[in-house]
């Protein structure tokens, strides 16, 4: 039976990749670190909180003591390091924490592996946050990095360690740069959830308004389901190498506020522009969206599409989930979600 330490369980793609994984027969780690109150309402909500191979150790990336201490104890032969102070709003804020958890972090842990032992393989978080502001479209692994943001700027630094500890130690260290992927799991802070539980709320008539910041970004959105398949992929490759998952479409911020409107029957057309745009429902002519220059960040990311051609063809990894089908799965979990009483 293979053992897999997945740290940030709390998180969305850790849940879905401990599912994957108990599916597969493995006795899964999952780590959380230490809070005053407890979070578990995604392997909850995926009903594996109590299966008898998952089993949740307590961990933070910034101690290295306990990289050496869990890897000691669990043994693993998979680490798949998803933890991450991974809102880049709040990395604008928060500096030094994100280049200390998000960076540092994941330096503890290869340096934990490298002297603990250097056959277990690895699984590094990368982000298309990396290519911030791109001069390549789409992006792929050849791309130049140019982040803009504290976060993208900790995320390039674990991959450049993680890429460095394969060349200098032959560990079987990996990274995927993934774009963004989302679910009914994502966190209510990321923008398209953000959406799906306001469009939720306002199709309930328990709000009245959704504020957003920037609608012009562009993002090239996937299900978060599909892209833990490929983490795990990677990681049965013949060798480590650096992967892009990705669906190689992109939409605006915009793009998916009509399209989740669309998927309860509210047709939402724009007027005005940058901070005074407004969204208005062309049924009762009621202005539903608003810019709210409190949400813009100090530097944007524009534009990501990805390019992974590599995956498809190295892995035989593929996204199958539109965006139109992604947004409206959203949208019903949310609206069962706010009917049954709470939303997480
Ligand atoms: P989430 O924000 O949902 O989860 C992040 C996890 O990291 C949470 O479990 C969080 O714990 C944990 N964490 C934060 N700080 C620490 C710390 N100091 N020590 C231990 N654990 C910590 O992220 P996602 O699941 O969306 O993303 C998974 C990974 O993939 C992240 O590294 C992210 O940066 C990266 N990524 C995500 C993409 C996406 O679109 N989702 C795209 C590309 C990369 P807590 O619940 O206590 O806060
Ligand atoms: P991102 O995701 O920064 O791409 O990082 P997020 O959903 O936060 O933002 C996407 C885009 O939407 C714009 N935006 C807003 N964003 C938020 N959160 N809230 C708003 O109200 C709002 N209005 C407009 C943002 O400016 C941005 O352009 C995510 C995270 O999961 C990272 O961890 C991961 O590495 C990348 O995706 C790939």
């Amino acid at each position: 039976m293979k053992k897999a330490i997945i740290t940030g369980i709390t998180g969305q793609d850790a849940a879905y990749l401990a599912e994957l994984l108990l599916t597969k027969n493995y006795k899964v780690y999952g780590t959380y670190r230490r809070t005053s109150s407890t979070n578990f309402w995604r392997i909850e909500e995926l009903g594996i909180q109590d299966h008898p191979n998952l089993h949740l150790l307590e961990y933070d990336l910034i101690d290295l003591s306990s990289a050496y201490r869990i890897i000691g104890e669990v043994e693993p032969d998979e680490i798949y390091n998803l933890a991450a102070q991974s809102f880049v709003g709040v990395s604008f804020t928060q500096p030094i924490a994100t280049a200390n958890i998000t960076g540092i972090g994941v330096l503890n842990l290869l340096e934990a592996i490298r002297t603990i032992n250097p056959k277990i393989k690895f699984y590094q978080a990368s982000t298309s946050e990396m290519f911030g502001k791109v001069n390549a479209i789409p992006q792929n692994e050849e791309t130049p990095f140019h982040p803009r943001s504290p976060y993208g700027v900790a995320k390039v630094f674990a991959h450049w360690a993680t890429i460095n500890y394969q060349e200098s130690y032959n560990l079987f260290a990996t990274s995927g740069i993934l774009f963004n992927h989302e679910s009914p799991l994502r966190g209510k802070e990321f923008v398209t959830r953000k959406i799906t539980d306001a469009v939720a709320k306002i199709y309930l008539k328990k709000q009245d308004v959704l504020e957003l910041g920037n609608l012009n970004a562009k993002r090239d959105w996937g299900y978060a389901k599909e892209y833990v398949e490929g983490m795990h992929m990677m990681l049965q490759a013949p060798v480590a190498d650096t992967y892009v998952l990705a669906t190689n479409q992109t939409k605006t911020v915009r793009d998916f506020v009509t399209l989740s409107f669309k998927t309860v029957g509210i047709d939402i057309g724009w007027e005005g522009s940058n901070e005074s745009e407004v969204g208005i429902n062309l049924k009762t002519q009621q202005e539903i969206v608003k810019v709210n220059p409190q949400f813009y960040r100090p530097a944007e990311v524009d534009l990501l599409i990805g390019d992974a051609s590599k995956a498809k063809e190295n892995l035989g990894w593929e996204t199958k989930t539109t965006l139109e089908e992604l947004a409206e799965m959203m949208v019903k979990s949310d609206i069962k979600r706010n009917t049954n009483g709470g939303s997480f």
